[in-house]
């Protein structure tokens, strides 16, 4: 049975913290294996990668030649996939770049009476890694989501990796990459792949962010090499938070839900309504549907280690619920969800209506789905161009601008006692 809250409760703010609360399990002896691999990918390059490679998933290659697909390859795979599959890619990465052209940044400046002019210059990223993990958690949708933003951005040279274990490629991620204008993809893996984009090796180039989910080794070797390379934020399991006025039908909120819980069994589905009759109603449906799911028991585990129905007084009440959540998806499973926005101050991505199934944004609707877990929502936003892309001060001192502000900076710079500074500035000051 999936468990009960009610805002009511005396005791629901400590429950609640408990339903949300999330170890991200650091690991000592992950810690230790990740770091000797960063070393032997820093030290030996390619035949440490060729080395990992064959121990970690079991390829075998005598050179990295063997393990780079080009673009040719990918326009290959596009060409094999059925129709449908390569219409609907098609389609999606049109809308998600469309979306993200929104959000360039563009270079600005202003100037000031004297003839200063001071502004920002923009300019995107020279090279990006995009790391997609191998088996079952490889996503097409994820590999558009990562790479179009990167592209938009007009970042020069965007680098895949995935790795291929016992050799298994899968064709909808690489006709996925063609589509999303990846440039050329290595299929290698874990803390070794995500090392050699850091460093740089013989084959693989240095990139200068790496970006895109993984298992715990690559979370643990992005986190190491943090610093010489910008990464990503390291999600954590997927969650959803439907607030649902009752008037949906229970089935359609059931399946919301569901639509989290199968990404694994540490994902989060929660389910706040004023109305306890509709949610026994959507227990039922719960009931009802998920022996009918192929995921049926992923779904389980999820629900009910970690999922909830959450009863509150009124909609108000649901508002603050769902801020204390800062849910990484928010769907306002409302009548007018337009009422209740301005009450809501942290989500990584807001679905409007009872429409707007949270699927819809995971492939197609345009905006991103690699989104703020676990609360993270408080202080940061969805993937998007603007992480590409960085800034550079511009200032510009015409000859009586650098006389005003000499004056200013030599009074701090001896106020700092920095001699060097003061007499640099007073040489410019005109009399
Ligand atoms: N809901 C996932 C994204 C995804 N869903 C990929 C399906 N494929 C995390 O936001
Ligand atoms: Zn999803």
């Amino acid at each position: 049975a999936l468990r009960r809250l009610n805002a009511a409760d005396p005791d629901f703010a400590r429950h609640l913290d408990h339903l949300l609360s999330w170890e991200s399990v650091s690991d000592d002896a992950v810690n230790q294996r990740v770091l000797e691999i960063i070393q032997g990918i820093r030290s030996r390059g390619d035949a440490a990668l060729l080395e990992y490679t064959q121990r970690f998933d079991g390829v075998t290659a005598t050179s990295m030649a063997e393990l780079i697909l080009p673009r040719a390859r990918l326009e290959q795979a596009f060409g094999r996939i059925p129709e449908a599959q390569r219409q609907a890619l098609a389609v999606s990465a049109e809308r998600i770049r469309l979306y993200h052209e929104r959000q360039k940044q563009s270079s600005w400046t202003y100037t000031e009476a004297d003839g200063t002019v001071l502004g920002q210059q923009v300019t995107p990223l020279d090279r990006a890694g995009l790391y997609v993990p191998g088996g079952k958690a490889a996503y097409p949708s994820s590999v558009l989501m990562n790479a179009i933003p990167a592209k938009v951005a007009g970042v020069a040279e965007v680098v895949m990796v995935v790795p291929t274990p016992r050799g298994e490629l899968n064709e909808l991620v690489l006709a996925a990459a063609y589509v999303a204008g990846v440039d050329r993809v290595f299929t290698v893996g874990g803390a070794q792949a995500v090392a050699a984009l850091a460093y740089g090796t013989e084959s693989v180039p240095q990139v200068d962010k790496i970006v895109g989910p993984g298992n715990i080794y690559v979370a643990t070797a992005k986190r190491h090499v943090f610093g010489q390379v910008g990464i990503d934020m390291i999600a954590g399991p997927s969650e959803i938070l439907v607030v649902c006025d009752g008037q949906t039908n229970p089935d359609w909120i059931a399946m919301d839900l569901f639509s989290q819980a199968e990404h694994d069994e540490d994902a989060q589905s929660i389910l706040v309504c004023p109305d306890a009759a509709f949610l026994d109603a959507v227990e039922a449906s719960i009931n009802k549907l998920l022996p009918t799911m192929e995921r049926a028991p992923i779904i389980r585990a999820s629900l009910e280690g970690r999922g909830a129905l959450v009863q509150v007084s009124d909609m108000n009440q649901a508002m603050t619920v769902a801020n204390r959540i800062a849910p990484e998806h928010l769907e306002l499973s409302v009548a007018d969800p337009q009422q209740w926005l301005p009450q809501i101050r942290h989500a990584g991505a807001i679905f409007m209506g009872r429409y707007t199934a949270e699927a819809l944004g995971d492939y197609c609707a345009g905006p991103n789905h690699v989104l703020p877990t676990s609360g993270t929502a408080r202080f940061s936003s969805p993937l998007g161009v603007y992480d590409f892309q960085k800034r550079s001060s511009l200032i510009f001192c015409s000859a009586e601008g650098a006389s005003e502000l000499g004056k200013t900076a030599s009074v701090m710079a001896r106020g700092e006692s920095l001699t060097a500074h003061a007499r640099s500035a007073e040489y410019r000051i005109q009399d």
